[in-house]
């Protein structure tokens, strides 16, 4: 079924029509629907929150929300920067199916560094994508999307074009806008200014509230991505003064990003208040989860390699908890590698909706670890960056870029990682002893990624780069081939 034959039918059942022929999209009468909250911090690094050990922020009510549900520790974003994350988590895609693959241009970082030509990046997401909110309407869901949405603008490729009742603050931006956290913001037409000073992660949470308020007596789904804690780092005078005087921990020393991260836990704390007041908590889910590591001019991701921007843990690996109550046993947590396409199924899972027929998933619902098992089907999980991200990151393989074009397979402790540039013009598979094209770490013992084993345990690292490889055929991947005529070496 293609995406217009898909919401003519969502129409017909929200219109009362009864859809004889299509048991996927019969609504579940009498099913009790959860409500979704799915929060979702910009930039938060693996162990930017108190439960993950952080001593230098304090997030009492995010740590709170940690012991009442299901703290996931090996939870990954898709990509190690913003937009492809996103596009992945909404569609439950992996990048190769839609093309978003990094922010803004591919060929980033100065030419003459660059040895390969890059895969061209897409930089909205194609409107004939169905994303959750499009297949939770016809199982009655109302969804909101307050805050960042980094993948178009509406009508047609901002969240009200794919498929949310409400945008708040979403276009195709990645940061705040001209005003920065304080109001006026000038993010118009998608939030009206506030009055002025008032902080933009305030005003995100008043409008969340807002529409839990509004919408508390049917289903609904609120995707609540927050600008915070991305750059420009900018935060209540107040609650940075908490963090002056505070000595720095493990590499976390700045106040402004503390008081920001502050304000993000206040915002948890309001809304799980506000489910409390409606006797709502019972009955909806909630999500904490970022979409990339932490940003390498803000904080620190110790004892993981590497920032936002990188394929090493640090750039990817996120704090991640779900809270389901009556499902997910409290002060628990769960060592099985997920990722943020895993979310899709999730979230239609919990909701009794279905995926549209001939819809791919990549994801595979975490359900059964929700409920406390400790194994999902598929054997590894994928990354594709066929693109160049400029920078210099401690952490970083080199000195000119956060990463060069890279493919990643994960599967158990191991994961390996293809840098495309030494395979495609040093040789390939042929080499592969010499060429330093793969990296292999077991994260189990070696979560620093400080051991490359790829020629110590040649029987892993082959095994690994096979699956990607089959995966890359499988998805059809585009992996750059071209030298670039610029490059000088
Ligand atoms: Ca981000």
């Amino acid at each position: 079924m293609n995406r217009r034959d898909f919401l003519r039918q969502c129409a017909s059942v929200a219109a009362g029509g009864f859809v004889v022929s299509n048991r996927t999209l019969q609504v579940h009468v009498g099913a009790k629907r959860p409500n979704i909250i799915f929060i979702f911090i910009d930039d938060m690094g693996w162990r930017d929150v108190g439960f993950m050990g952080s001593e230098y922020y304090e997030t009492p009510n995010i740590d709170k929300l940690a012991r009442q549900g299901i703290v996931f520790t090996n939870a990954y974003a898709n990509a190690a920067n913003c937009a492809p994350t996103r596009a992945c988590l909404l569609t439950g895609q992996y990048g190769p199916r839609h093309g978003v693959y990094t922010v803004g241009s591919s060929a980033r970082g100065s030419s003459k560094d660059r040895r390969l030509i890059p895969i061209p990046n897409d930089t909205t997401l194609d409107s004939h994508h169905i994303t959750i909110a499009e297949a939770l309407r016809p199982a009655g869901y109302t969804s909101a999307s307050i805050g960042k949405w980094h993948m178009g603008n509406d009508p047609e490729l901002g969240p009200i074009g794919q498929g949310f009742d409400v945008n708040i603050a979403g276009n195709s931006t990645g940061s705040p806008g001209g005003g920065g956290y304080f109001s006026p913001y000038n993010n118009k037409p998608n939030l009206p200014n506030g009055p002025d000073g008032e902080y933009l992660t305030d005003r995100l949470t008043d409008e969340a509230i807002r529409f839990i308020e509004a919408k508390k007596d049917k289903p609904f789904f609120l995707y609540l991505p927050h600008y915070a804690v991305h750059t420009p780092l900018q935060a209540k005078a107040d609650l940075i003064a908490r963090y002056k005087d505070k000595p720095p921990s493990n590499g976390q020393d700045n106040p402004t990003y503390a008081a920001m991260i502050d304000s993000v836990d206040q915002s948890v704390g309001r809304i799980m208040d506000k489910l409390d007041e409606l006797k709502l908590t019972d009955n909806t889910v909630v999500f904490f989860f970022s979409d990339n590591g932490g940003y390498a001019g803000a904080t620190s991701n110790q004892p993981l390699r590497g920032f936002k921007g990188t394929f090493y843990e640090g750039g990817i690996r996120e704090p991640m908890i779900v809270r389901w109550p009556g499902v997910t046993k409290p002060s628990t947590t769960c060592d099985t590698p997920v990722i943020s396409t895993d979310f899709f199924p999730t979230i239609l899972g919990m909701a009794g909706a279905k995926k549209a027929a001939g819809k791919i998933l990549d994801g595979e619902s975490i359900v059964p670890l929700l409920k406390g098992g400790t194994a999902l089907n598929r054997e590894a999980i994928f990354w594709h960056f066929p693109a160049y991200l400029q920078g210099n990151v401690s952490g970083a393989r080199d000195s000119k870029f956060r990463t060069r074009p890279v493919g990643v397979v994960r599967k158990g402790k191991w994961k390996l990682l293809q840098f495309f540039e030494e395979w495609m013009l040093d040789g390939g598979s042929g080499a592969i002893d010499t060429n330093n094209a793969v990296e292999l770490y077991d994260l189990e013992n070696d979560i620093g990624e400080a051991t490359n084993l790829a020629n110590a345990n040649t029987a892993k690292r082959d095994e690994l780069l096979s699956l990607l490889v089959n995966w890359q055929n499988a998805v059809g991947a585009h992996v750059p081939t071209e030298p670039n005529p610029d490059y000088t070496g």
